[in-house]
């Protein structure tokens, strides 16, 4: 059998891992109420007190935290202690617009460690390796994470970060790296550059990938398998429970193995919030179990899936979440990064001359995503100069990059031309195809 990074907790009886789950759940409840205020509100709004928490099933008492609540304390009104205990800070997306702050105190950035270390394991990665690691290193906490579980480890980690991807083939070569990490999209696009620049990214000698931080399907990982010669594990995570290594996959390649002494999952049906029978596909809810600087009750994470308790073949006894297969809400990620229609109509609401009926169109043509947004044109523009519509393109599109940090392509079209609905609107349409 494979090796596993920490036997003593990724082999723990259920039994074992619920007795721990509630010792640390009614740990955090208390520690949220006594030294985060809008908890602490939240709690006493519902009546709710610590105490009440006596067994594990009562953690659905709890009030959910969604990304508003994060918004509403920005920046640092989540944090359980004091801001010069916070020794880094991440944040969703490295753009302007609202972004969601994540704090890690030093004991949390300890268990970011363990927790990729633990995953990097389960790819089959270990001191020999060598790692390149394309995720960015930044604000985003794709870069980092991977970059303290490999530290962990002991491995050694190329911190190349994203970009400069012929750069990235070259030191692929040179280096003699065993391992990747990158997002699906990306991945795919270092293959593509690498057989542009006559290297045959199958002959590269790798032994593992690690991908996530977006969706991808089956036929993109075979693709992704076949263009490296290499298996490759996907990766879960998100900013607001710390990053990567919430749930990594392991050599079965049948779902992610969540690190439950460190989250609690649950699935609800969005609409009715309700906790969903096991093995039910629904909203993905995670409450930390372990984290100082920031816990988290509760966060509805949106993301659509369902868990598996049954025993793995790895011999881990962690639960299995499937991969990723939609959002409860209309966050896209493109190129990596969390797009909410709301911020480009919030762009396209500061522009005048144009009408606020708009299209979202998301495309991969190639292999990188693509963004156009479809606007109306008003009557007196759209009669009006070349000149002027394009000037006014242009301004949109600076609108819309400053709100979400990414440079889309703005069509103004024919007044009336869109679509309209009698319901909600369909402002997005992603004909990436990733469900
Ligand atoms: O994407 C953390 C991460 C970095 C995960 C590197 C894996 C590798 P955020 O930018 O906060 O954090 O975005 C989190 O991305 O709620 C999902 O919707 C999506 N996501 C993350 N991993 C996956 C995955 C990072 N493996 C949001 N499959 C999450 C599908 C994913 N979606």
């Amino acid at each position: 059998m494979a090796t596993i990074w920490n036997k003593d907790a990724e082999g723990m009886s259920r039994e074992d891992i619920e007795e721990l789950q509630l010792k640390s759940l009614q740990t955090t409840v208390k520690n949220t109420y006594e030294n985060v205020p809008h908890y602490n509100k939240k709690f006493n709004e519902i009546g709710l007190y610590p105490e009440d928490i006596q067994y594990l099933k009562d953690i659905e008492k709890l009030p959910f935290t969604t990304k508003e609540d994060l918004r509403e304390t920005f920046p640092y009104g989540m944090f359980a202690v004091s801001p010069n205990n916070i020794i880094e800070i991440h944040s969703s997306s490295g753009t302007t617009g609202k972004p969601v702050v994540s704090g890690y105190t030093r004991s949390d950035i300890d268990s970011w460690g363990e927790l990729m270390a633990r995953g990097l394991t389960m790819m089959g990665m270990d001191e020999d390796d060598i790692l390149q690691n394309t995720h960015g290193y930044g604000l985003f906490t794709g870069g980092f994470g991977v970059h303290y579980g490999a530290h962990k480890i002991g491995l050694t980690i190329i911190p190349i970060s994203t970009g400069q991807t012929r750069r990235q083939i070259e030191i692929m070569e040179d280096f003699k790296a065993t391992a990747l990490i990158f997002t699906p999209s990306y991945g795919l696009y270092i293959a593509e550059v690498a057989k542009e620049e006559g290297v045959n990214p199958k002959k590269l000698g790798l032994k593992a990938i690690g991908f996530g931080a977006e969706m991808w399907t089956e036929e993109m990982r075979k693709k992704i398998e076949k263009s490296f010669n290499a298996p490759a594990y996907n990766i879960y995570g998100l900013t607001e429970l710390m990053g990567p290594g919430v749930a990594v996959e392991c050599s079965q390649q049948k779902g992610l193995h969540i690190s439950e002494d460190y989250f609690f999952p649950e699935i609800i049906d969005p609409k009715t919030q309700k906790t969903l029978d096991e093995g039910k596909k629904g909203e993905l809810v995670l409450t930390s179990l372990k984290r100082e600087g920031m816990p988290i009750i509760r966060f509805r994470t949106k993301d659509i899936t369902s868990l598996d308790y049954d025993k793995c073949g790895c011999g881990r006894t962690f639960v299995r979440m499937k991969r990723i297969t939609g959002r409860s809400d209309d966050m896209l990620k493109v190129k990596g990064v969390a797009v909410f229609p709301s911020q480009i109509e919030k762009a396209l609401l500061k522009a005048n001359d144009i009408e606020p009926h708009y299209q979202i169109i998301v495309t991969r043509p190639n292999i990188m995503d693509e963004i156009e947004v479809k606007v109306e044109a008003t009557e007196h523009l759209f009669f009006d100069e070349v000149k002027e519509m394009i000037n006014i393109k242009n301004k949109i599109g600076d609108y819309i990059e400053n709100e979400i940090g990414l440079r889309v392509k703005v069509t103004l079209v024919e007044p009336k031309s869109l679509p309209r609905s009698e319901g909600k609107a369909i402002r997005v349409i992603d004909k990436r195809n990733l469900h």
